[in-house]
């Protein structure tokens, strides 16, 4: 792999041993320059054992292990943190479960020039959730409809297929943010967002979990509300909470700080 461009693929995994293996040999069938880094929060079901295996066998695959499950959020912290630290500049991120399909992956690297981040969204097209439950369906449009409300941001906020090109986002501006459940995905792209990064979306269809079950509790929901609003009233009251203060980085499309 050059050095010019080195792209990670990050997965966070819990319980997913029916998927772990088969989402690695797909994404290797798609022939790209891309390692990939799994992070297991110690999964009862040996999904961690399967990683450590494919590593003994496989080039450019990498995992994090945690002592225990500590939230989506944290996760996506943790790669990414991973990712500044070993020097990769792209950065994908998504779930192991093929709701978010492999081949996508072409299209944000296609796309991964346009702007500092790039998310898959399921929004733009009528039919992309059509094999969801209802529950789910209703669950997934009002958290849209709130993310777009409160935090006036167009975009699909609460997904995780995204790509963030991180030679062009300050590494300090992920340490702003505090969610470590699925409210990270919010905030982190209200942060981001916020500090004048560049935002490009492209339509995916995304078909429910096939294998393993969901890892969303009631808890998860009441917490991504709270946060929500927790949110929405320091951008109201003091939204310079949010600010990236340094300026001390080199960025290829300068943020302008206010
Ligand atoms: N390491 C780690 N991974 C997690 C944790 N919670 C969820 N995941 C992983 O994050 C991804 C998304 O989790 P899902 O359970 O599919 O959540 P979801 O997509 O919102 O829910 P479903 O629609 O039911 O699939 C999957 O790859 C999970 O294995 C966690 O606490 N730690
Ligand atoms: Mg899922």
């Amino acid at each position: 792999m050059t050095n010019s461009n080195r792209t990670l693929i990050f997965i966070p995994t819990y319980n997913e041993a029916e998927n772990v293996e088969k989402l690695f040999f797909e994404i290797q069938s798609l022939a790209i320059d891309a390692d990939v880094l799994f992070l297991d929060d110690n999964s009862p079901d040996g999904t961690g054992t399967i990683i450590d295996n494919l590593i003994k066998n496989q080039r450019g695959v990498f995992v994090i292990h945690r002592s225990g499950k500590l939230g989506i959020g944290s996760a996506h912290k943790a790669g990414i943190q991973w990712s500044y630290e070993n020097k990769y500049n792209v950065l994908i991120t998504m779930d192991c479960d093929f709701s978010h399909s492999p081949e996508y992956i072409l299209d944000f690297i296609r796309h991964s020039s346009r702007d500092n981040i790039v998310i898959g969204s399921r929004y733009l097209e009528k039919h992309s959730l059509e094999t969801w439950n209802l529950f789910r369906k209703f669950l997934t449009h009002v958290g849209h409809f709130l993310t777009t409300t409160l935090l006036k941001m167009p975009y699909d906020s609460s997904g995780a297929f995204r790509l963030y090109n991180l030679n062009q986002i300050p590494r300090d501006m992920f340490n702003l943010i505090r969610s470590n459940g699925y409210s990270f995905f919010f905030e982190s792209l209200y942060i981001l967002n916020f500090n004048k990064c560049t935002i490009y979306e492209f339509p995916i269809s995304l078909p429910s979990r096939t294998y393993g079950s969901s890892k969303m509790a009631y808890k998860d929901i009441f917490m991504s509300l709270k946060y929500l609003g927790l949110i929405y009233l320091t951008s109201v009251f003091h939204k310079q909470t949010f600010a990236l203060k340094t300026a001390d980085y080199q960025l290829k499309y300068p943020i302008e700080l206010e």
